[in-house]
């Protein structure tokens, strides 16, 4: 199924901010923003001051505006809503999206993650603008637990969504390469979100434009 409709704000390619030694998450947004990423989610994991990750978004949501990006953050529903970010991506701990609308309003971008049919169901029906769905390969990343999705399982959820006529745009997420984008992009996958395949690449801004273009083609 070739995908041409846009959502409202919901870019093709999401940039992951990673914690990583030496390389900073706004450095990180930079050097994605460079190679033409407009999609940067900021994902800080081993922060427990909400001030340090305060300032660490701060810096970040700068390089974003700079590039025209959109900037949004992980977990962190307060933070997303002091800093006025584009939205907020809930893993499947953190607040319902239901609540996190209630404390936002309508205009910020709700992200969901979803590893399966059912949570997709129950994201759409709470209406997010976007479902991360993974993951799908193997990586170091995350601390996965859940199975890999593969190909054989993202097809088998997309084709579920078609059949139930499930509209809310699907980014696909975990240990993704360009090369994987092609076959996902024709089951019907919207949109992709990467990070040590941008982030950890010998050149992250030419990774970036090497996703994007397999995204464009
Ligand atoms: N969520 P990379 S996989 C943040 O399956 C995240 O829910 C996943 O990073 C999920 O592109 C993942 O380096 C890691 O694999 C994405």
């Amino acid at each position: 199924m070739e995908n041409t409709t846009t959502y409202k704000n919901v870019k093709r390619l999401q940039v992951i901010t990673q914690d990583l030694d030496g390389i900073s998450h706004k450095e990180q947004a930079e050097i994605a923003c460079k190679g033409g990423a407009k999609w940067i989610q900021l994902r800080v994991k081993n922060q427990s001051s909400y001030m340090i990750w305060k300032s660490i978004a701060l810096a970040t949501q700068r390089v974003c505006k700079k590039y025209g990006a959109t900037f949004i953050v992980n977990d962190n529903v307060e933070l997303a809503g002091e800093l006025e970010a584009d939205g907020v991506h809930l893993g499947e701990h953190d607040m319902l999206p239901q609540e996190a609308v209630a404390l936002l309003g309508d205009n910020f971008i709700i992200g969901g993650t979803a590893h399966s049919f059912r949570d997709i169901q129950f994201l759409s029906y709470a209406c997010v603008d976007y479902i991360g769905l993974g993951p799908f390969r193997r990586t170091s990343t995350k601390k996965l637990t859940k199975p890999t999705l593969g190909f054989s399982g993202v097809r088998g959820i997309i084709n579920q969504c078609i059949h139930e006529k499930i509209k809310t745009p699907v980014i696909s997420i975990g240990g993704l390469r360009p090369a994987d984008i092609p076959f996902l992009k024709n089951i019907g996958v919207y949109g992709f979100a990467v990070a040590s395949g941008i982030n950890q690449a010998k050149q992250p801004s030419e990774a970036c434009i090497q996703y994007l273009n397999a995204i464009s083609k």
